[in-house]
């Protein structure tokens, strides 16, 4: 018996960019209500909706400053429990982005520390008389100086988001209550943030530098009783009922994500030596590397896109709207738990903001005034910042009737192209409805094969073929083959099969 999750395709969405409903230029709840119709006509069965909480959005809600309300730029909280009540009447699942690594220094638990060295909640964070050498994880040291009670205190992200101290018995017991408040919400799960950073221990070494002089990253993160405290994450949530969890796991190695993801941990982890590689080079070889690790009903996840990351249209895609339709068919017919960017299914590309001025998101601000503090130019910085700058993703939704039915949106839109996503939803759309037949839903592979830019898989009763590589002939070993769907014209008979490059089909066998 698969769990609901194993059969679910999910699709993040970004709250400030998703869509307006009340003509502030800011997505809200009102405006996902709005839209649960396009949702469920695509055929998406989950949706993660990234912080929604109270925050003064230096890093756009991932510092939170109360954790069991409704920010006032997304509605209400019933507003929010509408928009459950609606999605589940689709049939859609629903999943909270909960960020309990760090809270935003405004959180009243922090006002309180900070407020002298004897106040009872001094220790909910992690105070020092001098810092060691971690750095943020957006760069410059991880260390805020407090003048009011002469010590520093640690954030792994911006100094306005500061870390738990999860060795405190009385914090672990208030983000208990925090999940249990929100699955009583009626919430079907949660995607955790960063939470292999959790800080659990007293010991605090200096972070090796590599051969380049960057820090790498060994003791701020995965730290010992890591793997003991996702388990009772894990199992506290469990007991409740049949909810899911995503964790977000702070690196790109295979190895160190998927520790997380089983029965033992968090449900599943995010893939992102798979989803977050610089080129599409790397794909081939990542997805063999992982249906060779998953084994025994575990499950990777599958995505090509976030808000943290340049969007795959530019990223991978290089523009080109085969090669998006390619990746399209890899995420959603391998196995895998697949997460879908909004927008992606339209083949959005990325804003890239042109000056300072229309840069949001802190890390690319961050990288601009690092680079100044470094001697370099203004043109320098803005082009650093250009590239580090997760603004990218950003942009809102373009909808044919716009993103926002008043004010100019919080962040600029990029110009669509209405032709081309309504091509790209039909072909995520036919992709979705395959996915939800058992065929696509069992585990593991009938048949694999990687053989370095191709990739061909046997699903239940449906060959894949995916060439990532120069076009090429393969011999057909399964005879009478019929095309369910494909990115390209193609040409095959009962002995060989011609693909092209990028291209994507599947065949009833
Ligand atoms: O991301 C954590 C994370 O690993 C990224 O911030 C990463 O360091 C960065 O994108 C590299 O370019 C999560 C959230 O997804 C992100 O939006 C938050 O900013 C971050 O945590 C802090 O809460
Ligand atoms: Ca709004």
């Amino acid at each position: 018996m698969l769990k609901w999750w194993q059969e679910t395709v999910f699709y993040e969405i970004y709250m400030p960019s998703f869509k307006d409903g009340n003509g502030d230029g800011i997505g809200d709840f009102k405006g996902l209500r709005e839209k649960m119709p396009y949702l469920a006509e695509l055929g998406i069965g989950g949706i993660w909706l990234t912080p929604f909480y109270p925050s003064p959005k230096v890093d756009n809600g991932y510092d939170v400053s109360d954790y069991c309300a409704v920010d006032p730029d997304y509605g209400t909280m019933a507003d929010l429990e509408a928009f459950v009540a609606e999605a589940h009447a689709y049939g859609i699942r629903v999943i909270a982005d909960m960020v309990v690594n760090h809270v935003s220094t405004e959180h009243a638990w922090f006002m309180e520390s900070r407020s002298s060295k004897a106040n009872a909640k001094r220790d909910w964070f992690v105070w020092q008389d001098a810092p060691n050498n971690w750095e943020s994880f957006f760069g410059g040291s991880a260390w805020e100086w407090d003048a009011g009670t002469q010590q520093y205190y640690y954030h792994s992200f911006a100094k306005e988001q500061v870390d738990l101290n999860w060795r405190n018995e009385e914090v672990r017991s208030e983000i208990w209550k925090v999940f249990d408040f929100w699955l009583a919400k009626g919430l079907d799960g949660f995607r955790l943030d960063v939470i292999n950073n959790l800080t659990l221990t007293r010991n605090f070494p200096d972070n090796p530098v590599d051969a380049s002089g960057e820090q790498v990253h060994v003791f701020d993160k995965d730290q010992p009783g890591m793997t003991e405290m996702m388990a009772e994450i894990g199992a506290r949530i469990r007991a409740r009922g049949d909810y899911f969890t995503v964790g977000e796991i702070s690196s790109d190695k295979l190895e160190e994500i998927e520790k997380y993801a089983g029965m033992d941990g968090l449900d599943v982890t995010f893939n992102f030596n798979f989803g977050s590689v610089p080129s599409r080079d790397e794909i081939v070889a990542e997805l063999a590397r992982m249906q060779r690790v998953y084994v025994d009903g575990r499950m990777p996840t599958l995505f090509f896109g976030s808000h943290d990351m340049s969007r795959s249209w530019n990223r991978l895609a290089d523009g080109r709207e085969d090669v998006a339709q390619l990746l399209a068919m890899l995420m959603l017919t391998a196995h895998g738990v697949p997460f879908i960017y909004f927008g992606e299914e339209l083949g959005m590309a990325d804003f890239v903001p042109e000056s300072l001025d229309e840069m949001r998101d802190v890390q690319g601000v961050y990288a601009y005034e690092q680079a100044l503090m470094a001697g370099k130019s203004e043109v320098e910085a803005l082009m650093l910042a250009q590239d580090k700058t997760r603004d990218k993703a950003r942009a809102p939704m373009t909808w044919p009737e716009g993103f926002s039915d008043g004010a100019a949106s919080w962040i600029s839109q990029v110009t669509p192209d209405f032709e081309r996503a309504r091509r790209m939803y039909r072909f995520y759309q036919a992709l979705i409805a395959l996915r939800k037949t058992a065929d696509f839903c069992e585990p593991g592979y009938r048949y694999f094969e990687a053989d370095g830019e191709f990739l061909m898989y046997i699903r239940g009763d449906y060959l894949v073929c995916l060439n990532f590589g120069e076009a090429r002939t393969i011999s057909n070993a399964w005879g009478n083959v019929t095309e369910v769907l494909a990115n390209m014209a193609l040409v095959f008979d009962s002995e060989t099969i011609v693909l092209p490059a990028n291209a994507a089909v599947i065949f009833k066998i």
